[in-house]
């Protein structure tokens, strides 16, 4: 028996659809992934549901461009060629983030900062470089990542890439990669995009880019949200807002953290278990399918959803933003079954 058979038959969920069958006519569905997942049951799962991959570590600034004239492309060139390989579209993520970044980008031989003229030079050689090497294998880019702050008044965070060369680098960013791949559909993506305060922010640095005509197409939302948010009305606010300005919209990193939301590391409580209980789990289903519901009534507008992870067995919020407490944030469990969340999103 195929492992993929294997995968459904082993429960009686083998008259679902799947993911990628049930959005056929809406949005390409996909799940960021790392080299390991490229392999075994998971690999098996990926083929099987998703029509869409991004790599969730491999083409970022740090780990693709190690040195300035070293770069690493064995990881990433596995997920492109998975990929090319299964008729799977392949989003690019990130050109330009401040975290992850290699110190050797903003420094010069001594260790001091480098000029404006410098970093963009550096900024530009990247995403030529990264770019070219991908052309027409990679559908859509992050372009810009998380530029914006989560308190404060300013519109951008003061990053390195801000101080050192201003707020144009975002702009400057965008056309070095249209430049290269004028078929790129090219992405700002940010996280907390439901909040009242960073959705104006956003507007705000997107309208300024719009009214300059960079050529940016879209705007991700992230979507590392919880089982107590956004609300219905926030996620449409933030879909409307973008879309009235001609862009599309992407859900980049969807998960549903079965606790309450915080964007900042923190040490392990007292109080933080680790635990899963069917109220959360009824919670997360109704949650699930609000979002996807959500998704499907701006069909056309909501071009992609792509989930942060394959499975519950590992996510990234298992050690985020409390180290060692695991979390229950996607639609297979641990053994990569459907959980009922799933359920709820593939009928409709
Ligand atoms: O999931 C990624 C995790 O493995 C990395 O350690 C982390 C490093 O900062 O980045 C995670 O992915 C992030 C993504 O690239 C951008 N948005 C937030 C994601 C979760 O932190």
């Amino acid at each position: 028996m195929a492992a993929s058979a294997t995968l459904f038959a082993s429960n009686d969920l083998l008259a679902q659809k799947t993911l990628r069958e049930a959005y056929k006519d809406y949005f390409p569905v996909g799940v960021a992934v790392a080299p390991r997942n490229l392999s075994g049951p998971e690999a098996e799962l990926i083929k099987q549901q998703f029509n869409s991959i991004t790599p969730e570590n491999a083409m970022k600034m740090g780990p693709i461009h190690p040195e300035e004239n070293r770069y690493n492309w064995q990881d990433a060139d596995a997920i492109v060629d998975f990929g090319v390989t299964n008729g799977i579209k392949v989003r690019g993520h990130t050109l330009c983030w401040h975290s992850q970044a290699p110190r050797w980008f903003f420094t010069d031989s001594e260790g001091k900062d480098v000029n404006r003229e410098v970093l963009l030079a550096r900024l530009k050689q990247h995403i030529t470089d990264v770019m070219t090497r991908y052309k027409g294998k990679i559908y859509a880019w992050d372009v810009v990542n998380e530029a914006v702050p989560d308190t404060g008044k300013g519109i951008y965070r003061e990053s390195k890439f801000y101080k050192i060369i201003g707020e144009d680098y975002i702009q400057k960013a965008f056309e070095y990669a249209h430049a290269i791949d004028p078929e790129a559909k090219l992405f700002y993506n940010d996280y907390n995009t439901e909040s009242t305060a960073k959705r104006a922010k956003i507007y705000q640095l997107v309208k300024k880019l719009k009214d300059k005509n960079v050529p940016i197409h879209g705007v991700g939302l992230q979507g590392h949200w919880s089982i107590y948010e956004p609300s219905q009305a926030e996620l449409e606010k933030s879909i409307k807002t973008f879309a009235d300005m001609g862009l599309a919209v992407q859900v980049t990193e969807l998960d549903v953290s079965v606790y309450a939301k915080e964007h900042e590391r923190r040490a392990k409580k007292e109080t933080d278990k680790s635990v899963y209980t069917d109220e959360m789990m009824e919670k997360q289903s109704a949650h699930y399918k609000m979002l996807f519901d959500t998704f499907r009534k701006y069909k056309g507008t909501v071009t992609g959803v792509t989930f942060w992870n394959v499975s519950d067995r590992s996510s990234w919020l298992d050690n985020f933003p409390v180290p060692g407490r695991k979390d229950y944030p996607l639609l297979f469990d641990e053994s990569y079954k459907p959980k009922r969340a799933f359920e709820g999103v593939v009928n409709f």
